[in-house]
């Protein structure tokens, strides 16, 4: 009998204790609940990495990525502005493709030219004095994983366009503030407009040397380092030259009307050198000079060449040669 309420005893103490630990559980993940509700607390895994509004950074941030020449280090946009639309992609390039893009330039740079407005010909210019070479679009496997990569970033395919323009500025040396879109018929004959350009650092510069755009609206910039120290770029905003970064700005808004907040220049070089890639991109398809050369032959033979649907001209694309009205594919 002692022993039966004994034990009944035992029971009961054992129940109300499982009792009120339930009840301080229950308890407990209410004030939880209602702290992460509150956003007094958050959970680790959000709290490092979760993008601001305006920080695209989350469509591309990944470790490491390997489609190219050489390891590529952390990857990340940032927004530079909104008037022009302009956006840093932090390590585009590797450090050895910086390296390749100088070392096959080298050989063949000369000093840089402005294009005519009427004839569409290079001429000299006190406005730009570095000196440049450019390279054929798809001139190698390495230079073709560079124009992909930016056909990827920019979703303007790889054929719109001109080859890669490799510049070289010394201390002094400039390109003064102008716009990449054209205001002549002559240059838009050949795919249209200017639409954006990929400007690419292939080294980094010890002083001076920034990317400026003068006309740029400061107040929509969403980078924290904006440099107000860089005199050549006072008025607007500027980058600092970093190997391997690239500048993706659009001469051309949403609604197709040229942008002149799109404005830019090169400030001088101040101490050391700079090395830099642009990639200049059309609203069509840009016929890179052996194609137009090819189509114009044609064009005298009263041949056409109909190369599909990309309207690309590549060698390993099937395309349909017409001669008069016989077709050979
Ligand atoms: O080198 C720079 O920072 C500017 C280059 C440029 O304006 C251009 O290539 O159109």
């Amino acid at each position: 009998m002692a022993k039966d309420g004994r034990h009944s005893r035992a029971l009961n103490r054992k129940s109300s204790s499982f009792t009120i630990i339930l009840a301080i559980l229950v308890m407990m993940s209410f004030v939880l609940l209602m702290l992460l509700s509150l956003g007094i607390l958050s959970l680790p895994i959000t709290s490092q990495h979760f993008p601001k509004a305006n920080d695209i950074s989350s469509l591309i941030r990944s470790s490491q990525r390997t489609d190219g020449l050489g390891e590529r280090g952390e990857q990340w946009t940032e927004v530079l502005s909104w008037e022009p639309r302009a956006f840093i992609y932090h390590n585009f390039l590797s450090k050895e493709e910086c390296k390749y893009l100088i070392k096959i330039a080298k050989p063949r740079m000369k000093k840089s030219t402005v294009v005519d407005s009427k004839t569409g010909r290079s001429t000299d210019s006190r406005v730009r004095t570095s000196s440049g070479t450019f390279l054929r679009r798809g001139q190698d496997k390495i230079v073709s994983d560079i124009e992909k990569r930016i056909a990827d970033f920019t979703f303007i395919p790889v054929e719109h366009g001109e080859g890669l323009q490799i510049l070289h500025y010394e201390v002094g040396q400039k390109y003064e503030p102008h716009f990449d879109y054209f205001l002549d018929e002559f240059n838009t004959k050949n795919g249209g407009q200017r639409i954006a350009t990929l400007l690419m650092y292939l080294t980094d510069v010890e002083e001076g040397g920034e990317t400026v755009f003068p006309n740029a609206n400061r107040n929509f910039s969403s980078v924290s380092w904006l440099d107000e120290s860089v005199e050549c770029g006072k008025k607007g905003i500027s980058v600092k030259p970093k190997m391997g970064d690239a500048l993706l700005f659009w001469s051309m808004k949403p609604d197709a009307t040229l942008d002149p907040s799109s404005l830019h220049g090169g400030c001088p070089v101040i101490k050391g050198d700079k090395w830099s890639s642009t990639k200049w991109m059309h609203v069509g398809h840009h016929h890179v000079k052996a194609e137009q050369e090819i189509l114009s032959l044609l064009g005298s033979l009263k041949m056409r060449l109909e190369v599909g649907e990309s309207g690309s001209f590549e060698p390993s694309r099937p395309c349909t040669l017409h001669v008069e009205n016989r077709k050979y594919n």
